[in-house]
């Protein structure tokens, strides 16, 4: 059994989509981040860095903050959604990290600035909207020549890159002038794993549909 604290947003659900994915067992336990929960001294001996997602693997003892590490994880533990052929293995690391060290802090600022603190600062609005314009572009690219994003198959890269695609609402992003993406958004929708895991904790909030 798993211990996932999360909330309801991309970093939280893409180890929520994977949990569902891998058919693990796991008890959700909320970590409100508007209310400061991730502050707390429980929390922080899980998460060092204050934020979700984290986990406990009561199986192994292993604990770990950092989704892409989590992700790692959970593929290699269950032997899903990482190629074991070295190429295709290379190719989804590397667009993990992409998704770790571009997507996620590039298109968080734009959540930031853009949708949360409209007004603020035209310069930061303008910078980090044009930066995930062109993640979006090397996304769009990618999926002309290649159904999944590691070029091979269904993998933990387009995890934890598809619940930051799931908020182009909030960053004012038309997926239609990036119709490869969409394509593979669409994709992605339809798996009932990837329905579940955006309702993880329990939301309102509906997945976003290319119009
Ligand atoms: N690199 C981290 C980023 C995690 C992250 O930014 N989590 C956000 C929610 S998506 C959070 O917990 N924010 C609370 C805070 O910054 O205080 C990961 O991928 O797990």
């Amino acid at each position: 059994m798993i211990d996932f604290h999360t909330w309801t947003t991309p970093n939280g659900r893409k180890v929520a989509i994977m949990l569902e994915e891998t058919g693990l067992k796991y008890t959700v336990h909320t970590i409100h981040i508007g209310q400061g929960e991730q502050h707390d001294l429980e929390f922080l001996k899980l998460s060092p860095n204050n934020k979700i997602p984290a986990i406990r693997d009561n199986e192994t003892g292993i604990q770990m903050m950092e989704s892409g590490a989590i992700l790692m994880y959970l593929a290699e533990k269950t032997g899903q959604f990482m190629p074991t052929d070295e190429r295709a293995r290379w190719a989804t690391i590397e667009w993990l990290m992409f998704q770790m060290g571009g997507v996620g802090p590039f298109m968080g600022q734009v959540h930031h600035f853009t949708k949360y603190n409209s007004g603020v600062s035209e310069y930061s609005e303008e910078r980090y909207l044009n930066e995930a314009k062109r993640l979006y572009r090397v996304m769009d690219k990618r999926l002309a020549d290649n159904e999944w994003l590691n070029g091979h198959s269904y993998s933990i890269a387009d995890i934890a890159v598809w619940p930051w695609a799931a908020r182009h609402d909030w960053q004012t992003i038309d997926l239609n002038d990036f119709p490869n993406v969409a394509r593979w958004y669409v994709a992605m929708c339809e798996r009932p794993a990837v329905q579940k895991g955006w309702n993880i904790p329990p939301t309102d909030q509906k997945i976003p549909m290319p119009t």
